[in-house]
């Protein structure tokens, strides 16, 4: 069976997870831990420089897929169910996919920020193996780790810039969307998976989906966007009731 090495609460990690449960793969997963793993996780791969990062597949015969992108792709490949790139949508995807990617490493930023001031939420983001008595042990470390994220991915002190581009993408979705349920015409596509994943930065899905603390929960959400875009949160809401399983 394939393995899933993911983060839980990740937005990347939680779209290649609905890619291989809509076409039915299974897999075990396994939680990577941020800076700790991250050597675990180069030797795994064969990554020994570049960026190493999570969702990574690794499929049959040794063979590592290290971006949520190839593992959609894999599953679209290997298994069963509709299609999620149907050839005639997939320039329109990739645009789509482009524009979570960007959406993405700006609500990042604005996470981390929130991340780097809440004690609890950043004790919350241990392995859930860690027994409760000994989490508070681990406190230092879950503030190197968090400043390690900021390092990694070069989270620039200009914020305004990062809000103002999550509010860009995000306008661009309502507006294509346009009271509809699907970004592309009538068919459910990865375009669609890709654009929803970004709202967990803005206003978490439900815990019957995708469990977070209420720490967490907290500092995954932006207020004044979750209100601003909530015809969207909405949009996500319907879609995660029509095509995600519960937990
Ligand atoms: N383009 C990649 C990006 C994945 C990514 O940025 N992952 C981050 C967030 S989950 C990560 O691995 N963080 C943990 C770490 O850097 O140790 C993908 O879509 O898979």
């Amino acid at each position: 069976m394939v393995k899933l090495i993911a983060l839980p609460y990740s937005p990347w990690s939680e779209r290649a997870r609905w890619a291989l449960d809509h076409h039915h793969i299974a897999y075990r997963e396994e939680e990577h831990i941020p800076m700790l793993g991250e050597w675990a996780l180069r030797l795994r791969t064969g990554r020994l420089s570049g960026k190493a990062t999570v969702p990574t597949l690794l499929v049959d015969h040794g063979e590592a897929l290290c971006d949520s992108l190839d593992i959609a792709n894999y599953a679209e490949g290997t298994g069963t169910g509709t299609r999620l790139f149907p050839d005639a949508h997939r320039a329109a995807i990739d645009t789509w996919h482009t524009k979570s990617e960007a959406a993405l490493g700006s609500a990042r930023a604005l996470y981390i920020r929130r991340l780097l001031l809440s004690e609890q939420a950043k004790k919350d983001t241990l392995p859930g193996f860690i027994p409760t008595p000994l989490r508070g042990a681990f406190s230092p470390m879950t503030s190197m780790g968090a400043s390690y994220l900021a390092r990694k991915y070069a989270i620039a002190t200009d914020l305004n810039r990062h809000e103002t581009e999550l509010v860009r993408i995000l306008g661009d979705v309502d507006k294509a969307l346009g009271g509809r349920r699907h970004l592309l015409g009538d068919d459910f596509t990865f375009a669609d998976i890709t654009m929803a994943v970004v709202l967990q930065l803005v206003a978490p899905v439900a815990n019957e989906y995708l469990v977070l603390s209420p720490a967490l929960r907290s500092v995954s959400t932006e207020p004044s966007l979750a209100a601003r875009f909530s015809g969207l949160v909405e949009w996500r809401d319907a879609l995660y009731a029509a095509h995600r399983k519960t937990r």
